[in-house]
């Protein structure tokens, strides 16, 4: 497949300012007729060409300002249609296809979920749909007729506002007709037909707008729907008051729906939905789920403006609404929830997906400048790293500006397809600010490192910190500049005062920020009546990898006494992976004084009940073998680092006993359930405890997980249990996943944990166990929830038996992503990834892990998808 360049984008041949369109649902046979108002843009030659993409579309009829085209007049390809000779002004172009949504397994275009017709456009799915310049450039007015069997369908969405419906006389038929006045790229085309339940309830803008909410889901889930609704009402308030966005449409719709590839998609005023991120109880979803659903309903509500209002020019600026978009609901989630949490999870979630990612062969930068298939390019470097990039240009504008610049963006560029160009223009213009070497950060690929050296001179009351920059070559680029880093940072006395205030600075901090701008800088503090211990990177200010000559004491000072409670986390998990590594390199670092004082540490911050109990949670959780991985960075032994980890969490478990169970009683709750961010971090900390004290194993340990399943009257608890209990084998847990499966059989979204607590279970038989899984009446490759719930999280979540020492864990995979690949390759393609980081592995498994991705990358047949992640990793 031919490599697509940014640098050769060029403007299309033809404008769409108008799309009508009638579709009509059959299982097998829709018919979808369109006609488009066409004219030619200004800015190309006037004899070029119509270029129209299509896709598995059968063509029942084409006409060109009313007239039939004869066969010699266009070229049909399996990529599209092209009609060399077209007017040199407006006219318009009607095709009529058929389409069949229930062949449609790779869930791009228009298919059926669960019997629900449904779409999904982005972000070349429009194309299997109808013949249409299907890129983000071209925006247009869209109509949409949607008409189908009463029975069938009595439910007809589309986007924008419903402006008809009715009976289609003399038939068993209806339809509905939905107008969008927002011109929108065909990406955000939706609509969806079926039988559903809803719960319906409204908003008032701040401009006085009423808007009517809708949220659809299988009949007889209504109710699991209405945390859902309550976090898109306050993400739209939200919205209205830290942006100034006010919604633009009179409806919202949101339609959640079985079968889809990724969380969600912000189609314009129809929002279709992953319906796990809809669908919450406390009997069926878990704190995590609770969350999970609040912030993509967030992030799908936020991209009204941020990706719809404003689109992007073409695929390579993914980032100008993926990064901004998560940027804005990490932003909200920290404003309901507590923002120093949020920001430890965030950043967890980076270096255990991002940072892996830019080390390894699939490395490429936040806005990518080729690409194969752009499936594959909707990354953790995309979203994550994006809104990384964002963060830093707020921390290095200041709010106010930041602010300007953002409202510049929305005024200018409002209506129209934006470039990242675009956007940095505006934050220069508000900031007076020349941003040429930020932009590095969209460029650049690799995670930088950055190597602090820091020299305390108590007697002359001096600290010097000499900073240095490093970025590593990755795929395509050997060679990088200096970026510019903004590092957040504080001086921590011996009381945990901040000492800034009472000491020189040479250069100045700005607001706490030190700009690195070169390779090499100092900064020098004098006048200092103590030692004090430098906090840096507070808040993670810079996606980096911060290494310092700090010492475990120094760190230990921080993890106890720094008013940052990101660094505060950062410090005590990072002795807690020195201890790692000093394990796993076969010191025995068991009765070392680092690890006598890190246990104690532990256990002051762990019993500290002035703290926030979800804080206290994730001080609690030691770093797992994806971390530790990393920090290794080459030769890796899975099965060593694993029992590293075990190790510690055996010893925390231990000698923290009687701590832990201090807490666990403590946080014992007799309330009924709630979701609320206060419940839950009570939750989070005695599950944290529990998991370290059965790590400890023997009887004592399985009764307490058994009796913790047992007694749970809702998920976050009873998925505790049966994880604990998963962790020690025996009948205990058979017990209990034969109670979870009778329970929850027939409930899909339930029945993917049970599948998964069996594929991360680490012992030596979860890969045996996971193929016979495989063959469960209850399995299905047709349903990508549930291919992630076992194949997907056998692969990513349980390293040490997917990266067993006799390959038989990468020769699974391989299987099944070849399965996979003729169904639905977009899926496929994602779970290959689960390859990322084979090259860090001791030389028999990269062996055996290259052998398994050559296997793949030879097979015929393979759909663009798998080639190019198969040939990216093997690069
Ligand atoms: N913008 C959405 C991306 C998406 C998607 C992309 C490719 C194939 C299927 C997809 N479903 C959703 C999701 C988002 O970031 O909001
Ligand atoms: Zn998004």
């Amino acid at each position: 497949a031919p490599r697509i360049r940014l640098s050769d984008y060029r403007p299309p041949n033809h404008l769409v300012d108008a799309v009508e369109l009638d579709i009509r649902l059959e299982p097998e046979r829709t018919q979808v007729r369109s006609r488009l108002s066409l004219r030619p843009n200004p800015e190309r030659p006037g004899d070029a060409p119509l270029v129209l993409d299509g896709e598995d579309l059968e063509i029942l009829a084409i006409m060109l300002d009313g007239i039939p085209l004869a066969r010699s007049e266009f070229v049909v390809s399996d990529r599209g249609l092209t009609i060399a000779a077209v007017p040199d002004r407006p006219f318009t172009l009607e095709t009529t296809v058929l389409i069949d949504p229930s062949a449609n397994t790779r869930l791009m275009g228009l298919y059926r979920s669960n019997g629900v017709y449904c779409t999904q456009c982005e972000a070349e799915g429009f194309r299997r749909i109808t013949f249409f310049p299907d890129r983000p450039d071209v925006l247009s007015v869209y109509t949409t007729r949607i008409e189908a069997r009463k029975s069938d369908a009595p439910v007809l969405l589309g986007n924008g506002n419903r402006s008809s419906a009715g009976d289609v006389p003399g038939t068993d038929r209806h339809f509905a007709i939905w107008h969008d006045p927002f011109p929108k790229p065909s990406y955000l085309f939706a609509l969806v037909g079926g039988d559903l339940g809803r719960i319906v309830d409204g908003f008032t803008t701040q401009s006085g707008r009423q808007v009517r909410l809708g949220i659809y889901v299988e009949k007889g889930k209504e109710d699991r729907a209405r945390y859902a609704m309550d976090a898109l009402k306050r993400s739209m308030r939200w919205d209205e008051e830290v942006f100034g966005r006010e919604y633009d449409l009179d409806v919202f719709n949101i339609v959640a729906v079985s079968d889809f590839n990724m969380g969600a998609m912000e189609n314009k005023g129809l929002n279709i939905f992953n319906d796990r991120y809809v669908l919450a109880s406390a009997e069926t979803a878990t704190d995590h789920d609770f969350a999970s659903v609040e912030a993509v309903i967030a992030h799908e509500y936020f991209h009204n403006w941020t990706g719809n209002r404003i689109t992007c020019r073409d695929w390579f600026q993914l980032c100008l609404k993926e990064g901004l978009t998560v940027f804005r609901d990490q932003e909200f989630t920290s404003d309901m929830r507590s923002r120093a949490v949020k920001r430890i999870q965030d950043v967890r979630l980076l270096r255990s997906h991002q940072f892996v990612e830019d080390s390894g062969p699939l490395a490429h930068p936040v806005r990518p400048e080729t690409y194969r298939e752009i499936n594959n390019f909707y990354t953790a470097t995309v979203y994550e790293k994006g809104a990384e990039v964002i963060r830093m240009l707020k921390a290095l504008l200041g709010p106010d500006a930041f602010a300007r610049g953002m409202n510049l963006y929305f005024k200018e560029h409002d209506g129209r397809a934006a470039t990242v160009e675009d956007f940095l223009a505006c934050f220069e213009k508000a900031s007076r600010r020349d941003l040429t070497q930020f932009k590095l950060w969209y460029s650049q690929a690799g995670t930088p490192e950055l190597a602090a050296s820091v020299d305390q001179r108590a007697a002359e009351g001096t600290l010097e910190i000499t900073f240095e920059q490093s970025v590593p070559a990755t795929p395509g680029q050997p060679k990088k500049e200096p970026m510019v880093l903004p590092i957040a940072m504080g001086l921590v006395g011996e009381d945990g005062r901040d000492m800034l205030p009472e000491v020189k600075c040479e250069p100045a901090l700005k607001n706490g920020v030190f700009e690195l701008d070169r390779q090499r800088a100092t900064i020098r503090f004098s006048g200092l009546k103590e030692r004090a211990v430098p906090s840096l990177l507070r808040g993670f200010s810079a996606p980096v990898r911060l290494v310092s000559n700090l010492g475990s004491d120094d760190m230990l000072r921080l993890g106890a006494l720094d008013s940052d409670p990101f660094n505060r986390w950062q410090a005590l998990h990072a002795v807690m992976m020195k201890v790692l590594l000093d394990h796993q390199s076969g010191r025995s670092p068991e009765g070392s004084p680092t690890t006598a004082d890190l246990v104690a540490a532990l256990a002051q911050v762990g019993a500290d009940e002035a703290l926030d109990p979800a804080f206290r949670a994730l001080v609690l959780s030691p770093p797992g073998d994806t971390d530790l991985t990393r920090e290794v960075g080459h030769d890796v032994d899975p099965d060593a680092v694993h029992h590293a980890v075990e190790w510690l969490r055996e010893l925390l478990g231990r000698q923290l006993g009687s701590t832990l169970e201090d807490i666990y009683r403590r946080h014992a709750s007799n309330e009924p359930y709630s979701p609320d961010a206060t419940s839950a971090a009570h939750r989070a900390l005695r599950n944290a405890v529990l998991s370290l004290l059965v790590a400890t194993g023997g009887d004592d340990a399985t009764s307490l997980a058994g009796e913790h399943y047992r007694r749970a009257d809702n998920m976050t608890d009873r998925m505790a249990g049966l994880l604990a209990l998963s962790r020690l084998r025996g009948p205990v847990l058979d017990e209990a996943l034969e109670d979870f499966y009778g329970r929850f059989r027939d409930d899909t979204l339930v029945l993917d944990k049970w599948f998964t607590v069996q594929a991360i279970a680490p012992d030596e038989d979860a890969l045996d166990r996971v193929e016979r899984l495989t063959g469960h009446p209850r399995f299905a490759m047709s349903n990508p929830n549930r291919v992630r719930a076992l194949v997907g999280a056998f692969a990513s979540g349980n390293p040490v038996q997917f990266n067993r020492k006799d390959g038989r864990g990468y020769a699974f995979l391989a299987d099944h992503v070849l399965k996979l690949d003729r169904q639905n390759p977009q899926l496929a393609a994602r779970l290959l990834s689960s390859f990322r980081s084979w090259r860090v592995l001791e030389p028999q498994r990269r062996e055996l892990a290259r052998r398994e991705l050559e296997r793949v990358a030879g097979m015929d047949g393979l759909s663009r998808d798998v080639a190019d992640i198969a040939e990216r990793s093997l690069g």
